[in-house]
């Protein structure tokens, strides 16, 4: 039978189940790949599975996230995670390397492999051909034990690319207009596939760019075809060895498809505050811009940045914008720098930020009160800048280049006057490995560094019989785990997670943390209730683990995102959905709620689809709880490393 391209990766790497729609698979895991920010959590759980070393193919560590470093916090956890990953067999990536994902792609990713990541933007390997999947920092310590990935087997959804890309037309517009397609909810347990004439006319990193994005879709990831481009990029990094061509079976079935035609894109915009609010740039001509950014793990390849600087060459920075430039790695600064483009953004007056996440995570570069920003970046959340009231919109790097010289949205494809900057084939790119530490044959005498900083991860205990207790707080739609657990200044606080909590839901409700802890004083469950793709966005875990410190038993939403239902199944929260979308209305904050028998209803739940019933504000409703046997007992047992742990024992 014709078989689509991720149908023959899955296939070759299916060790648990069978590979039919919607239903649970086990997939074995080549590479992995962790980022400080919740890498600290998934080397701590790594360390409490008790394995000497890590089971597979290739693990990397990279700084990126937290280098910002006020307070001795990011430090220490660097120090952390250098000494542990020498320990445990695990490549370090050192700070000012590069984003993993920019990095990642250069220097590790390979056709046909499956790569997971303690990051939503993991699928950006996709465009080299890979499964690159995010997910918690638990999943990752998992799978680096040598475990399977757990998924629900996709729909497969081909995007069919006709044409070809106009000039100041880029990858990004591309991206934005699959998101304009397919929004920011409702593609869960969805793989983007690429085919078509169209895809030989995109190069890797702006497939990269496309699979990256992808990501807000909330689709389990994007990938594209390995071919001659896919050769060219791995030969001009120096891994043409790893190279193998890969695509669909011609009549290969998909579940959907959508045809694009790429000579028909148009420069687009995310508008704020989400990266579904899709608008053309035409629309917003004119439009004052106060500041733009160009970088982060979605457009900072060394194409992105030569355009860029090209646009800029002998420009000065309109005296109204602030510009930011952060190239995704060293070795696209490398490049920068010996060909002469950096020579002509610095002339320009831009400023030159570390090739790290940064402005991206609301870590620095916070827009003035309600300034309008251009970003190259992924998410436009509400507040993840560090200003709540700016105006955050996405754009490609050659909108944001003409908008610094200008001053306001300009259409590249109107009558500008600025000269095409060109595209760029790169036949070997500058290779210099000395800033990974490869890990070392002995290890005998290696201490792993723990700072004070540096806490356990909490473990919760299993399931209580009957759960009682208040709905703590009640949101509303697309929630994101931006929403639920702050990044930006609060990062620093990752390892520390009684210290972390002290935030959750901070620019929501400042008040919930005080209340939950009374809460559980009193010995009562704290629930959330939440809309419609609660816990969209990241992958960081700290969105589970920060609530159930805190006493979250149970949340109730209308949907749950991917990664963020396996994260608090992880951690032993019930996620519920409701099959009434009219209880959600009729829930109110404060309401008293209670769940008779929760263990025996989520037995029930998972064996014949029975519905979980739920006491609330005095009367019952019914929900859904739509796990899988693994999901089951993480939840009866309080999460998976007690699960782990009673295996072990059980041995
Ligand atoms: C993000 O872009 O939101 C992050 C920060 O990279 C997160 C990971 C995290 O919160 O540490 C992600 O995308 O998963
Ligand atoms: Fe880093 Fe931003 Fe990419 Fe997340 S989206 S990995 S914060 S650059």
């Amino acid at each position: 039978m014709a078989k689509t391209l991720t149908e023959k990766i899955l296939e070759s790497h299916l060790i648990e189940g069978e590979m039919e729609k919607g239903e649970p698979i086990g997939i074995k895991i080549d590479q992995t790949l962790t980022q400080d920010a919740t890498g600290t959590m998934a080397y701590l759980q790594f360390e409490a599975m008790g394995l000497e070393k890590v089971q597979n193919e290739l693990a990397v560590s990279y700084i990126d996230h937290n280098t910002v470093q006020v307070g001795f916090e990011n430090a220490d956890d660097h120090k952390y995670l250098q000494s542990v990953a020498a320990k445990k067999g695990v490549v370090f990536s050192r700070p000012g390397n590069g984003i993993c994902h920019q990095v990642h792609l250069e220097r590790f990713g390979q056709p046909g492999k499956t790569l997971l990541g303690s990051d939503s933007h993991t699928p950006t390997g996709g465009g080299l051909s890979m499964i690159a999947i995010g997910a918690g920092g638990l999943d990752i310590a998992v799978a680096m034990a040598g475990g399977p990935f757990h998924i629900i087997t996709p729909k497969i959804i081909e995007i069919r690319l006709s044409g070809k890309l106009r000039e100041w037309v880029s990858a990004k517009d591309v991206i934005l207009t699959v998101l304009q397609k397919f929004g920011v909810k409702g593609n869960v347990n969805c793989i983007f596939e690429y085919t078509g004439e169209g895809v030989k006319t995109l190069q890797v990193p702006e497939r990269a760019t496309i699979c990256n994005m992808g990501a807000e879709c909330g689709v389990t990831t994007s990938i594209f075809p390995s071919d001659e481009n896919t050769k060219a990029f791995l030969d001009a990094q120096g891994r043409g060895e790893c190279y193998r061509p890969l695509s669909a079976d011609d009549g290969a079935k998909y579940d959907d498809v959508f045809e694009l035609n790429l000579s028909e894109v148009v420069p687009l915009c995310a508008a704020p505050h989400s990266p579904g609010n899709v608008e053309s740039i035409k629309s917003l001509q004119g439009k004052k811009v106060d500041q733009v950014l160009i970088g982060s793990c979605t457009n900072s390849s060394y194409d992105d940045m030569r355009k860029v600087a090209n646009i800029l060459d002998g420009q000065t920075v309109n005296p109204s914008v602030s510009l930011g430039i952060a190239p995704g790695s060293r070795e696209v600064l490398l490049m920068l720098s010996e060909d002469g483009s950096l020579e002509k953004l610095i002339k320009a007056g831009a400023r030159i930020l570390e090739s790290a996440c940064g402005f991206c995570i609301g870590n620095h570069q916070s827009p003035g009160s309600g300034a309008v920003s251009l970003r190259t970046s992924n998410r436009n959340f509400e507040r993840r800048s560090g200003t709540a009231d700016a105006q955050l919109y996405l754009v490609s790097p050659e909108t944001a280049a003409l908008a610094a010289i200008t001053g306001v949205f300009t259409d590249p494809l109107s009558d500008h006057g600025i000269k095409y900057p060109g595209t760029f084939l790169v036949d070997k790119f500058i290779i210099d490995d000395s800033m990974f530490i490869f890990p070392p044959k002995n290890t005998d005498d290696i201490v792993i560094s723990r700072g004070p900083n540096i806490g356990a991860p909490p473990s919760n205990t299993p399931l209580e019989y009957h759960a009682k207790g208040e709905v703590t707080i009640k949101v509303g739609d697309k929630i994101t785990t931006d929403h639920i657990m702050p990044a930006g200044a609060r990062l620093k606080y990752r390892s520390n997670i009684p210290e972390y909590s002290k935030y959750v839901f901070e620019g929501v409700d400042p008040t919930f943390h005080d209340r939950c802890l009374a809460n559980k004083k009193e010995g009562k469950a704290n629930f959330i209730v939440a809309g419609a793709s609660y816990g969209q966005g990241s992958s960081r875990e700290h969105a589970a683990i920060c609530p159930m410190y805190l006493g979250v038993k149970v949340v109730l939403a209308v949907s749950i995102e991917r990664i963020h239902q396996n994260n608090l199944c992880n951690f032993g929260i019930v996620p519920l959905t409701f099959t009434d979308e009219e209880d959600y209305n009729a829930i109110k904050q404060g309401d008293d709620i209670y769940i008779q028998d929760l263990p025996d209803q989520i037995e029930m739940a998972y064996l014949e689809g029975n519905p979980v019933i739920v006491e609330v504000g005095g009367r019952n409703i019914k929900m859904k709880c739509d796990i899988t046997a693994d999901q089951k007992e993480m939840l009866i047992n309080g999460g998976l490393l007690n699960v782990l742990k009673s295996k072990t024992e059980a041995k």
